[in-house]
């Protein structure tokens, strides 16, 4: 069951909130976000789906509601209910939609899983600040060749959303990634850490200018950043733990030998992260997997916890 967004937003037939999410965002309780192209483009089959229910269980058993979001016959759902998630994870066709793809997507009436880009842009405009998912897209290797950067970044310059994730995929040029983020003017902090995580690796080997170790120092950076009005958003980056980290070693050889598939097979644009991300469940045997699942899980539960967070601060200091 969905309802039509509330005003200001105009309530068209093409966007619309899941009925638990329309009545916490009304009553201000916590919401997060939550992406769809993780489930149908970056995990194997039928897995996706047992982790798109195991994310959303984690994120209420922390307090909030989650929203995961996508596009189902070429309508925008904020909430997508467990039979729509599994039509998103399961279904043939689905799309990987990011912000350019959303009108011809929505235009045609196709289903469409929503990527960092597409969803932060919609939570925000659904009044959602909080979204966790597992890894940004970023700058490739061999950008001077390719000239591929992901949506991503441009949307995080102008999205003023707080996302939670393990860095950026250690399939990306991560120092590239790390200079366009200063030049967008994203905020990024490390979750009880000053140095990048490197997603599958717990560290990318680049350091952070800010650490922050609590949900209420995350909560007291995205009032300041809305009390002067900045567009862009808070990344959180959450590594991690070393111990379960993906072998480095192995990370590494599987890199190599995914990014020379790459070139052997010709995969370009959005293609890219998907063809990588299940050569790396592939060739470690689902060790990757894992470790995915395990990044994402961790930071659906912070991404909750700042929910909650962010709703204290605001029922006790007025903005
Ligand atoms: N993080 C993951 N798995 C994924 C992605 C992120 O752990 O599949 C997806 C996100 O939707 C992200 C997208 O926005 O990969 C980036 O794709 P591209 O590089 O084509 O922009
Ligand atoms: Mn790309």
């Amino acid at each position: 069951m969905t309802v039509p967004l509330p005003h200001p937003s105009p309530g068209t037939a093409g966007f619309a909130l899941g009925e638990e999410v329309a009545d916490a965002l009304a009553r201000g309780l916590p919401v997060v976000a939550l992406e769809s192209t993780i489930l149908s483009h970056g995990l194997p089959r039928p897995r996706n789906l047992e982790v798109g229910r195991e994310i959303e269980a984690t994120v209420r058993a922390a307090g909030a509601v989650p929203a995961t979001i996508g596009v189902l016959g070429g309508r925008v759902v904020v909430g997508l209910d467990d039979a729509q998630v599994e039509r998103l994870a399961l279904g043939d066709g689905v799309l990987k939609v990011s912000i350019r793809d959303l009108p011809a997507a929505m235009a045609r009436g196709a289903d469409g899983a929503t990527t960092v880009a597409s969803t932060s842009a919609l939570a925000a405009r659904a009044g959602i600040g909080v979204f966790a998912t597992g890894g940004l897209g970023g700058v490739h290797r061999g950008f001077v060749q390719s000239g591929d950067e992901s949506a991503d970044l441009g949307a995080l310059a102008r999205t003023p959303i707080t996302v939670v994730c393990a860095g950026v995929k250690s399939i990306l040029d991560v120092p590239a990634t790390l200079e366009r983020l200063e030049t967008l003017s994203v905020t990024v902090v490390g979750y009880g850490t000053t140095r990048f995580p490197g997603f599958y690796l717990s560290d990318s080997g680049h350091g952070l200018d800010w650490r922050v170790d609590t949900p209420a120092e995350v909560a007291a950076i995205v009032a300041a950043r809305d009390a002067l009005a900045l567009p862009g958003a808070l990344v959180v980056a959450n590594p991690l733990p070393v111990a379960e980290q993906l072998d480095p070693a192995l990370h590494d050889r599987v890199l190599t030998e995914g990014l020379a598939g790459l070139d052997r097979e010709g995969v370009t644009g959005k293609a890219v992260t998907p063809y990588l991300l299940a050569h790396f469940h592939e060739a470690t045997g689902g060790a990757s997997l894992d470790v995915n699942v395990r990044i994402i899980l961790r930071n659906a539960d912070l991404a909750a916890r700042i929910a909650v967070a962010a709703r204290t601060r605001s029922a006790v200091v007025p903005a």
